[in-house]
């Protein structure tokens, strides 16, 4: 079975593809398949911009099973805010360093207690038939005062997870140890459940 990953960013899809690895699927990004597809997101929901993403691959690839990551950065002190704009919130076209560095400034006041936020992920699956599942991942964390690590990417390295005991951020830690906690992995976990429960695998 061949799943589309409607996705431009190869970080995503290259979690994507490690952490699920249900057994004859093979996952080929909109590139690889010599696609292109990067419709408008203009809802202001992850879940609704993921869906406008699957939905646009399910279609420019026949009919073919997709699946679409929508996600983003909610930070308290900023109402939620990057949220939905996160890949964009220092402007067109995205830039991670103009990104975080938007990010630090915005919270250069802030004391550490007033930096708590957490990374969203919504997926949308939709199969062959067009059948929808979706699926979601959080993970809960503070953002730091300046850029620490190479891995990972987007805002991974002002991001330290609760779960870390606000050591390391999430550009420090593999990616077998990212996946195993965070909003991408949470929620294609859950989806892995539904899948397990609705495609009798
Ligand atoms: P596609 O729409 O093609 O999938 P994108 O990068 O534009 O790629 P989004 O619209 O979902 O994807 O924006 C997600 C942004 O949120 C991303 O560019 C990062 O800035 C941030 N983000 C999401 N997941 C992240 C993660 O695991 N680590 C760091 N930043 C992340």
């Amino acid at each position: 079975k061949t799943v589309v990953l409607a996705t431009n960013n190869a970080h995503k899809a290259a979690e994507i593809a490690t952490a699920l690895d249900f057994p004859g699927w093979e996952f080929r990004t909109l590139r690889e398949l010599g696609l292109e597809s990067d419709p408008e997101e203009l809802a202001d929901s992850f879940e609704g911009n993921a869906r406008i993403k699957a939905r646009a691959a399910h279609e420019v690839s026949g009919g073919l099973a997709s699946l679409a990551d929508d996600s983003g950065l909610e930070v308290d002190a900023l109402d939620g805010a990057p949220g939905v704009r996160s890949a964009r919130f220092a402007g067109e076209p995205c830039d991670d360093f103009a990104n975080n560095q938007k990010l630090l400034a915005a919270l250069a006041d802030m004391p550490d207690g007033e930096r708590t936020a957490r990374f969203v992920s919504t997926l949308v699956f939709i199969n062959e038939d067009g059948t929808e599942t979706v699926a979601r991942g959080t993970i809960g964390g503070c953002i730091g005062r300046e850029e620490q690590g190479e891995g990972g990417f987007g805002y991974d390295p002002l991001f330290f997870p609760d779960v870390f005991g606000g050591k390391r951020t999430l550009a420090e830690v593999s990616q077998g140890e990212k996946n195993a906690v965070s909003h991408r992995g949470n929620a294609l976990r859950d989806l892995r459940e539904q899948l397990e429960a609705s495609l009798h695998f």
